[in-house]
């Protein structure tokens, strides 16, 4: 099992996407570990866009992700990390397909509605940044029987 970490942006949660863009993710079987409301301050946000220093589109980058309150998730399943990012479509809403998050939500180039992990490794570091270990909850959920198939032991 994979965990990634999905922030929903400040014009996500004033937009009041909040709930319809999780309702997506448990709806396709996702399990939700960890959820906050908060806001992320500069320095978090130079921290977890670290590899983006000294592009263009940084400072724009911090402004915005600093600008309001944000939902953060950690969500939990088979290949997580790449099934959240398709459900987020293309980085630029205009490029986005529609089915995906920013392709029904999205026309900004800048205002992308969500961010989730890109590997197993940036979502570990990030989901530090954001969470406290005992603010990961491990729990059975009796669905997950029929969100997976369990025949062979191991969720198929
Ligand atoms: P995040 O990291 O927010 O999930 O977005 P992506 O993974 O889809 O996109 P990214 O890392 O390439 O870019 C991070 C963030 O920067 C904004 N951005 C990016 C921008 O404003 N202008 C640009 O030209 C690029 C490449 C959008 C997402």
């Amino acid at each position: 099992m994979e965990r990634t970490l999905i922030i929903l942006k400040p014009d996500a949660v004033q937009r009041g996407l909040s709930g319809t863009i999780l309702s997506r993710f448990e709806e396709k079987g996702l399990k939700l570990v960890a959820m906050k409301l908060m806001k992320i301050d500069r320095g978090l946000a130079e921290r977890h866009y670290a590899p983006h220093k000294g592009k263009p589109f940084y400072p724009g980058l911090i402004d915005y992700v600093t600008s309001g309150p944000v939902v953060v998730l950690v969500l939990e399943g088979l290949n997580a990390i790449a099934v959240a990012r398709k459900m987020m479509g293309a980085t630029f809403g205009f490029n986005a397909e529609p089915g995906t998050i920013r392709g029904d939500w999205g026309l900004s180039k800048t205002f992308n509605l969500i961010h989730g992990s890109d590997a197993p490794e940036s979502a570990a570091a990030e989901i530090s940044l954001y969470f406290k270990p005992e603010e990961i909850l491990g729990y059975e959920r009796p669905i997950d029987r029929w969100v997976y198939d369990m025949s062979a032991g191991s969720p198929q």
